[in-house]
């Protein structure tokens, strides 16, 4: 345990957020948070180009049909890269609807990631596999359970630390300020990153909080929160990984405010010109986080343009398996809807499952009529 005094001042995150590259690729020294070597800097751009080709891809493929929705993290991806990036083998990432990059940076199979936004089972991979909880849609109750399974590590003397994601929205809904206490007395291994996209839905963040900034919270409950600049993947990865260090070192939990924007409207269901001026996501669109790593790497000799094309390709490689497999029909059984809700089917599900049966024997007859579904 650190001897270090927790006060006020010491909680209280910056008036500015961290930043150690400004847009333009320039470097900021900063006295607290190391700049990441340019190795490290390298593999990040690599999985910031991946990251976006997938997020791109992924939204095509709703618009085709093949996914039933995709919230995507176009213009956050530095927050995800560096999300999976901070975190060790034996640490569990908790995310939500929207953190498919950084899922898929610990390793899980790209298409994998997407079943459960293809509206098939609610996790296509095995959590215990890679270390990953199942992508949550209710708003802030995987901090709870992350504080929960991080407090259960602890029992046994694991020294796991588990990084929690959500988003600004979040940060009013009850379950956040209960995990962000509970951690907090117990002192347990927890990082709460709030990737602040200035939205949720088309709630702007001014009528969510009041607060100074999100990461002020954090001193009402007496852990540490400091502010990053959540396009500057290096200020993430160093601001996020001095909190996870924090925490594997036994001094408890810490909350980190990423500002980033969301680039594209929530999912395919919405539409952000309703509520928001083009010219502001055009704003952000030229803090894009890939130009800013890139411009970095290129002016220290550590990125070519044959590295860059290398990089390039394999993304595209990535993008084309996740097409094949969401294009592949899949056999699925929609008894599986039925099946799994209780050990013993109730007479209610059985009547639903009735119900379904009749409809989709309906629709096979009709299509049996006309084979291109006529105008049903
Ligand atoms: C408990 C709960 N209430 C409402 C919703 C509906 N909902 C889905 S996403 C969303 C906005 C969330 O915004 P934010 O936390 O900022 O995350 P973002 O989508 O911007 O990543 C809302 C209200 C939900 N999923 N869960």
């Amino acid at each position: 345990m650190s001897d270090r005094v927790l006060t006020p001042e010491t909680l209280l995150p910056r008036d500015e957020p961290v930043r150690l590259i400004a847009p333009d690729g320039t470097a900021e020294a900063d006295q607290h948070y190391p700049m990441p070597d340019l190795a490290h800097l390298r593999d990040a751009y690599r999985a910031l180009v991946e990251g976006r080709r997938i997020n791109d891809q992924a939204s095509a493929l709703v618009r085709q049909g093949r996914l039933a929705v995709y919230p995507s993290s176009h213009g956050q991806e530095a927050c995800q890269v560096a999300a999976s990036l901070v975190l060790g083998e034996r640490d569990w990432l908790f995310p939500t609807y929207r953190d498919s990059v950084a899922v898929i940076g610990r390793g899980v199979n790209p298409a994998d990631a997407m079943v459960l936004l293809a509206g098939d089972w609610h996790s296509g991979y095995d959590p215990t596999e890679h270390r990953v909880a199942p992508q949550a849609t209710p708003l802030a109750t995987q901090l709870l359970h992350a504080v929960g399974f991080a407090q259960a590590a602890k029992y046994r003397g694991e020294d796991t630390v588990v990084l929690a994601l959500c988003g600004d929205g979040a940060t009013s809904e009850g379950d956040f300020h209960e995990a962000l206490n509970f951690a907090a007395v117990f002192a347990i291994p927890v990082v709460f990153f709030v990737q602040n996209n200035e939205f949720a839905i088309s709630v702007p963040l001014s009528r969510q909080s009041a607060a100074p900034s999100l990461a002020h919270k954090a001193v009402g409950y007496g852990i540490p929160g400091q502010r990053v600049d959540g396009n500057d993947v290096a200020a993430v990865l160093s601001v996020l990984g001095d909190a996870v260090d924090r925490a594997r070192a036994g001094e408890g939990p810490s909350l980190i405010e990423a500002h980033t924007y969301r680039m594209q409207a929530h999912t395919n269901a919405d539409d952000d010109t309703r509520y928001r001026e083009r010219a502001e996501v055009q704003a952000w669109i030229e803090r894009d986080p890939l130009t800013r790593i890139r411009a970095y790497l290129t002016a220290h000799d550590a990125l070519d343009t044959a590295t860059e094309d290398r990089i390039a390709a394999d993304a595209e490689r990535i993008a084309a398996d996740l097409r094949a497999a969401l294009n592949a029909d899949t056999d699925l059984d929609p008894e599986d809807l039925f099946r799994f809700v209780t050990t013993d089917r109730t007479p209610q599900l059985d009547e639903q499952w009735q119900m379904l049966r009749d409809e989709i024997a309906r629709g096979a007859a009709s299509d049996a009529v006309s084979p291109t579904g006529g105008s049903r």
